[in-house]
C-alpha cells in the first residue's frame, strides 16, 4: 500500500491562535520552498488550491481565557470545509498553517470524513508542546495551545462542534511525539484524559525508531494516518523559524526516520504543517526543512527501497 498519489494544497494563512505573529506567512514560505514541485517530483498529483481567507488578526488580550476566539472559529470552519471537501473528492489534503489553532477545522473534517467511511482514524501529533490546555489551564489564552483539548471535546461549543460531533475524536486515537513543554495544569490534564505521549526523554531512552514502531502498531488497512506536524517539533538549531521554541527536539535524522517510518506505513490520509514562521526563519530555511522532511513522507529515501 502507498500513500494517496493525489495531493491538495490548502492554504491557511493566519497566525490567529498563536503568541507571536508571522505564522500567516507560513504558506507561501513552503511555496517558495518549492513544496509543489517536490512533491511532482515524486510522481504526486499536486493541485495548490491557493489560501484561505478569513479575518485579519486584531492582537487583542484573551477575554474569558481565549485570545480571538470568533476569529479562530472563523479561521476553523474555512479549514474544516475546505479539507472536507478534499476527502470528499478522493484527495490528500495538506494544510500548509498557519497556527496550530487550525488543527481544529483540519481534524474535524478528518474525523468527520472516517464516520462517514467507516474508517479508523489515528493521529499522530509531533510537536513539542502537548497543545491540551483549556481556558482555565492556559498560561497564555492562546488557542494554538488548545487544539488536541477541543478536538477531545474540550473547549468552547462554537469551537468544539465545528465537525459535527462533539467530540471529533477521542484521546485514545492520538500519539503525540516529541513533547518537551507542557504547563503545569495541562500536564495534570494529560495525565487525566491518558493522551499517549512519546516525551523527548522517551525518545532520549529508546530511539526514535522504536518510538515510531509503537505509535505506529496497529493500523490496519481500514485506518485512516493523519500527521499534524508541528514545525517546533524540531530542535531550534536546524529549525529557528517558529514562535515558540523549545530546545532538546529531534535532530535532523531522528526527523527523517520519523517521516520515513510512517512513509512506510502507505497509511497516511491527510496531513497538516504548521506554526511556520517565517519572520523568525533565517533564509528560509526551517520552510526547506519543512519540505525535505515533507518529501520523506511521500517516499523519498537515500536508496530505493522495496
Ligand atoms: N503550539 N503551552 C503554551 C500555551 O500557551 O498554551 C504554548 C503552546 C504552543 C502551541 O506551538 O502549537
Ligand atoms: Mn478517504
Ligand atoms: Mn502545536
Ligand atoms: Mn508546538
Amino acid at each position: 500500500m502507498t500513500t494517496l498519489r493525489k495531493v491538495s494544497l490548502i492554504g491557511a494563512p493566519t497566525d490567529i491562535g498563536a503568541g507571536a505573529r508571522g505564522a500567516s506567512m507560513g504558506p507561501e514560505a513552503m511555496r517558495v520552498a518549492g513544496l509543489g514541485a517536490t512533491l511532482e517530483d515524486h510522481g504526486v498529483d499536486v493541485v495548490d488550491r491557493g489560501n484561505l481567507s478569513g479575518p485579519s488578526n486584531p492582537w487583542q488580550p484573551p477575554v474569558a481565557g481565549y485570545r480571538h476566539l470568533p476569529e479562530v472559529v472563523a479561521w476553523n470552519q474555512s479549514v474544516h470545509d475546505a479539507v472536507y471537501a478534499e476527502l470528499q473528492d478522493g484527495r490528500m489534503p495538506i494544510l500548509l498553517g498557519g497556527d496550530h489553532c487550525l488543527g481544529i477545522g483540519s481534524i474535524s473534517a478528518v474525523a468527520r470524513h472516517c464516520r462517514d467511511t467507516g474508517k479508523k482514524l489515528r493521529i499522530l501529533w509531533l510537536d513539542a508542546h502537548a497543545d491540551f490546555n483549556t481556558s482555565t489551564l492556559t498560561p497564555s489564552g492562546n488557542i494554538h495551545g488548545m487544539p488536541v483539548a477541543c478536538l477531545a471535546g474540550h473547549g468552547p461549543q462554537e469551537l468544539i462542534e465545528i465537525g459535527g460531533k462533539v467530540p471529533a475524536i477521542s484521546p485514545k486515537w492520538v500519539r503525540q511525539i516529541g513533547i518537551r513543554s507542557v504547563d503545569a495544569g495541562e500536564k495534570r490534564f494529560v495525565h487525566e484524559q491518558e493522551l499517549e505521549v512519546f516525551d523527548m526523554r522517551y525518545i532520549d531512552e529508546m530511539g526514535m525508531r522504536h518510538t515510531m514502531e509503537l505509535a505506529l502498531a496497529t493500523l490496519d488497512a481500514n485506518t485512516h494516518l493523519h500527521v499534524s506536524f508541528d514545525v517546533d517539533f524540531l530542535d531550534p538549531d536546524i529549525a529557528p523559524g517558529v514562535g515558540t521554541t523549545v530546545p532538546g527536539g529531534p535532530t535532523y535524522r531522528e526527523a527523517q526516520l520519523c517521516m520515513e517510518m510512517i512513509a512506510d506505513t502507505g497509511r497516511m490520509g491527510s496531513l497538516d504543517v504548521m506554526e511556520l514562521n517565517p519572520a523568525l526563519d533565517v533564509r528560509n530555511k526551517t520552510a526547506e526543512l519543512a519540505v525535505d522532511l515533507i518529501e520523506s513522507l511521500f517516499g523519498k529515501s537515500t536508496l530505493m527501497r522495496k
